[in-house]
């Protein structure tokens, strides 16, 4: 009798049974999500039978690399990006990235196959043992579903958690026998995901701002990634506030050649303190207060100082160690702040110093380079760097100053940043990317020159060759270490090694062959590498 009605149930709305495949090929072209970046195996190939005619299979030829260039595809597009990874090793190569777009805060769903449910007992070939640990802590929702059917409503909440801000990675983990099962379609939704700042908490900021004698403001990467450049900037200006970028933050948020920008904050908190000193409010937008790299002591903002941090991020808001937070979306709540009456003119701080001309020299410099790029680059082009020891320099002498022109790494984690420039220039195809790395930080996902030449993506890639791991040579002063070992990379042909992947390569070693390298190569409609050997 039971059994019966098990049945009557289950063929409730048989007639609008689809596959589960179908079922999420319909709910990702709702989302938007019709480029799938991916590297198959066995326990993928399912998935798309038949793939649709609409969509775009993205390869990288390592896992590692499919997910920088789905974190620059996600970031560039403002939306989630789809990424597909063989089951268990698949995820373990992914996870260098996986935790960079974690403290990116960049919306990824990531699929990853497994073994056929009848046969995980057995311990099968290539399955997953424990899929949905194996990539946390740095996702923010990890399911494997109970049942096939589930596997599309698994894909819409991993869709709608990832965008949800703080964005960041969600992973599902798909058995490979699901795609064929049947399943009822499932209706995408509207999620919002706006959060509207408390106004008595706003408006005690906007007193606080407004009562201020000397106010300064961190920006952080959260700011371009809220687009809320222009209100930052006119919240700066209606306050007189000079300007600093958080310490490691992963874009640009504020113009760098403005009157009110002061430079970029280090990762040492005592220094920091002095930086800010004098100032009597620090107001942080979007970002966290503060990211350090080495140990210090003492007060974490100068003395007779108030600190307030607007932030989308609880997590954030919960360890900053001293000041008041607020929890909310940036572009709204400093509109809201906009909208009050204009405060009593201050007067303009001092602004940052601006560098003298770099002299060509007989070997080229660091920063003779970085000069020499800020000179030819054009005005919209979108710079993305992993070079270590050469940002503060870069910071120096190649300013950016538009929204959504410069991306890095939040995390520190090397790889990021050659199959970034891949995913920002594939959704970015009228603008020119130029990647920006270091020789060390190239070897590590460098499977995106071939994705690049692929794809026929016209980046310059920047190759800085110094022959060692300088960043690494330098800090290890911070432990009194002289000579740091395993820093030296001397003997990799990369003008070869581009050429091997499809890319054209060329060696610059003269200060005068600089510009002309570079100008060729921002003209070429393929990709190009320029192994600029510096001093
Ligand atoms: C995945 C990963 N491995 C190792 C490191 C440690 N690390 C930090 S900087 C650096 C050197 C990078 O060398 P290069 O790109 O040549 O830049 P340079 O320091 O010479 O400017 C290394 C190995 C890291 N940050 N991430």
């Amino acid at each position: 009798m039971q059994q019966e009605k098990k049945n009557d149930q289950l063929s409730d709305g048989e007639e609008s049974r689809i596959t589960v495949r179908e079922a999420v090929v319909r709910l990702l072209r709702a989302f938007g999500m019709t480029s799938l970046f991916g590297n198959p195996g066995s326990t993928e190939l399912p998935m798309f039978r038949d793939f649709p005619d609409d969509f775009r299979y993205v390869l990288g030829l390592q896992e590692g690399t499919v997910v920088g260039m789905a974190d620059g595809y996600a970031q560039a597009t403002r939306n989630a990006a789809l990424v597909n990874l063989h089951s268990a090793a698949g995820v373990g190569h992914a996870m260098g990235n996986i935790f960079t777009a974690y403290k990116n805060r960049t919306p990824l769903v990531i699929t990853a196959g497994q073994q056929a449910r009848s046969i995980l007992p057995y311990e099968p070939f290539l399955f997953s043992a424990q899929a949905t640990e194996l990539p946390k802590p740095y996702v923010k929702w990890s399911c494997e579903p109970a049942r096939a059917e589930d596997v599309p409503a698994a894909i819409a909440r991993a869709y709608y958690i990832a965008m949800q801000p703080p964005c960041g990675p969600t992973f599902v983990s798909i058995p490979v026998d699901d795609w064929d099962r049947l399943t009822t379609p499932v209706e995408p939704r509207l999620v919002s995901k706006s959060l509207r700042a408390d106004p008595q908490a706003l408006a005690a900021l906007g007193d606080a701002l407004d009562a201020c004698e000397r106010p300064v403001f961190v920006v952080g990467a959260a700011v371009d990634r809220d687009d809320a450049w222009d209100e930052a900037v006119a919240l700066a200006e209606r306050h007189n506030a000079r300007v600093w970028v958080s310490p490691m933050s992963g874009r640009c948020s504020f113009p760098e050649r403005h009157p009110l920008f002061a430079g970029f904050l280090p990762a040492n908190r005592e220094a920091i303190v002095e930086r800010l000193a004098g100032h009597d409010l620090v107001l942080s937008l979007g970002a966290p207060v503060f990211t350090y790299h080495v140990e210090g002591f003492g007060p974490h903002i100068p003395p007779g100082a108030t600190l307030y941090q607007l932030t989308e991020d609880p997590d954030f808001a919960a360890w900053t160690p001293v000041g008041t937070s607020i929890v909310a979306s940036l572009r709204s709540s400093i509109a809201d702040l906009l909208a009050r009456p204009a405060p009593n003119a201050r007067p303009l701080p001092a602004g940052r110093e601006k560098p003298g001309r770099v002299p060509a020299g007989e070997r080229i410099s660091e920063a003779f380079l970085m000069q020499t790029l800020a000179d030819v680059r054009p005005a919209d082009s979108i710079v993305v760097e992993e070079a270590p020891g050469s940002r503060p320099i870069m910071q120096t002498h190649l300013p950016f100053d538009r929204t959504e022109s410069f991306y890095t790494c939040s995390s520190g984690g090397l790889g990021h940043g050659m199959p970034a420039a891949v995913g920002v220039a594939l959704a970015k195809r009228s603008q020119r990317v130029i990647a920006l790395i270091g020789d060390g930080s190239s070897m590590y996902c460098n499977q995106a020159l071939w994705s690049a030449a692929d794809l026929d993506l016209p980046i310059v890639f920047v190759i800085v060759n110094n022959g060692c791991y300088a960043a690494l040579d330098h800090f290890a002063g911070v432990f009194g270490i002289e000579r740091a070992v395993g820093t030296t990379l001397a003997g990799i042909d990369f003008v070869s090694l581009a050429k091997g992947m499809g890319v054209a390569g060329m060696r610059v070693e003269r200060p005068d062959e600089l510009a002309p390298t570079l100008r060729e190569a921002l003209a070429s409609s393929r990709p190009t590498l320029i192994e600029v050997m510096v001093a």
